[in-house]
């Protein structure tokens, strides 16, 4: 009896020896591949091994930049060149930098202003030029330049604003280093000149000129960006407000109508400019308003009882919940769709999604320097220091 029952309890420890044994195996294989990966993320933004043939390696102006976590090593010696080469693999082309040898500093430093145009039998006639440049999104003694690929030089490019029912044409020349194409987001148009290689057009090679032509629609908020390597090219900087007014406006505009082109950026330890891709392991670490980030970001003065109508875009890859301190807003366009009274909803939040663009108005009844600024906290940073990134400072006063 003694010993059927010894019998039975070596067998009870050697199947539960057996179970930790199981259990033991899988947790470590759980928890060695997300650390692995990890090792491998840490590496990658230091390794451009790509650029490393055309770059002159890590510009000494840009020094300085102290990325905390979001730091990294160079590959260690047991990494081995096939490991960063899966690695490079792994994420794309998130992980090369935006080649910055010999690009020029912009001659301007605010972004989305009106540009000029002229006339030619009726038609208003615009051009672009696609080019890289050095974009401060910074200013004084933090100052943070970006290599940026621009439209005319500014991050966003300029505001092409026309009214509805006007014919414009559009001359975008190519001067980056590949092939682009302009494509009018929200826009309804022909075919032809909604600007998608390869379904709609041939990408437009560096050195080469595309005209593209519509018919303005009824009035409400677009933009127009790129439309090839998009992950790559938008997060650059190709992106821009178009604006179309209503024919017959209605009595009274609002005092202030600005549009705030939502985006985000990322800064190497390098001090290179990678495109952020979230999902690619290149993780933003500037936020910018229309190119700049707080300070730095263009404040609102309006008197008590002006109305502000401020049209937002998330041109980015991340979803902006922008809120607003001390007053209500009233949601009153919709990617571009003027609401009706009975739809507009009145908030002090709104979610901007990657692609949207939504029009709010308010009436800024109440004194005092409010902010109006993203929810998502970590995009109210600059490099990890708060305040940053995506904050407006609207000033109401007597
Ligand atoms: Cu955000």
């Amino acid at each position: 009896m003694l010993k059927q029952n010894q019998w039975q309890w070596n067998k009870l420890v050697v199947a539960l020896l057996a179970v930790m044994l199981v259990v033991g195996a899988y947790g470590a294989g759980r928890l060695s591949s997300p650390q692995a990966l990890a090792a491998k993320t840490a590496v990658t933004p230091t390794a451009p091994i790509e650029s490393s043939k055309t770059e002159a390696g890590p510009r000494a102006s840009d020094g300085g930049h102290d990325m905390g976590q979001m730091g990294s090593a160079p590959p260690t010696d047991e990494m081995g060149e096939m490991d960063a080469m899966d690695t490079m693999d792994e994420m794309g082309h998130g992980s090369r930098p935006i080649p910055s040898t010999g690009v020029p500093d912009a001659s301007e430093t605010v972004g989305g202003q009106p540009l000029a145009y002229r006339e030619e039998d009726g038609v208003k006639v615009f051009e672009l030029t696609a080019r890289p440049v050095r974009w401060p999104i910074l200013s004084g003694d933090g100052s943070v330049v970006v290599t940026a690929w621009s439209y005319n030089g500014t991050v966003p490019g300029p505001m092409i604003r026309v009214t509805e029912g006007d014919r414009v044409r559009v001359v975008l020349k190519n001067e980056l280093p590949t092939a682009t194409s302009i494509h009018w987001h929200g826009i309804p148009l022909p075919n032809a000149m909604d600007g998608v290689p390869p379904f709609t057009q041939e990408p437009v090679q560096p050195g080469e000129i595309f005209t593209y032509e519509f018919t303005a629609p009824p009035t409400g908020s677009f933009m127009y960006h790129s439309h090839v390597d998009t992950d790559l090219q938008i997060m650059a900087g190709l992106y821009a407000p178009f604006i179309v007014d209503p024919a017959r406006p209605r009595a009274a505009g609002p005092d202030v109508d600005v549009m705030w082109m939502l985006s985000e950026w990322r800064v190497g330890p390098d001090g290179e400019t990678y495109p952020a891709m979230p999902m690619a392991g290149s993780e933003p670490n500037y936020f910018t308003i229309n190119g700049k980030a707080y300070p730095d970001t263009e404040p609102i003065v309006v008197k008590k009882g002006e109305t502000v109508r401020i049209r937002l875009a998330a041109i980015g890859q991340f979803t902006h919940p922008m809120h607003l301190h001390g007053m209500n807003f009233r949601i009153v366009g919709y990617d571009g769709v003027p609401l009706p009274p009975a739809q507009q909803l009145t908030r002090n939040t709104v979610p901007v999604n990657p692609g949207e663009i939504i029009d709010i108005e308010f009436t800024a009844d109440n004194v005092g320097t409010w902010i109006f600024h993203c929810h998502v906290l970590h995009h109210v940073t600059n490099d990890g220091v708060e305040p940053g990134g995506l904050i407006g400072v609207i000033q109401v006063v007597e």
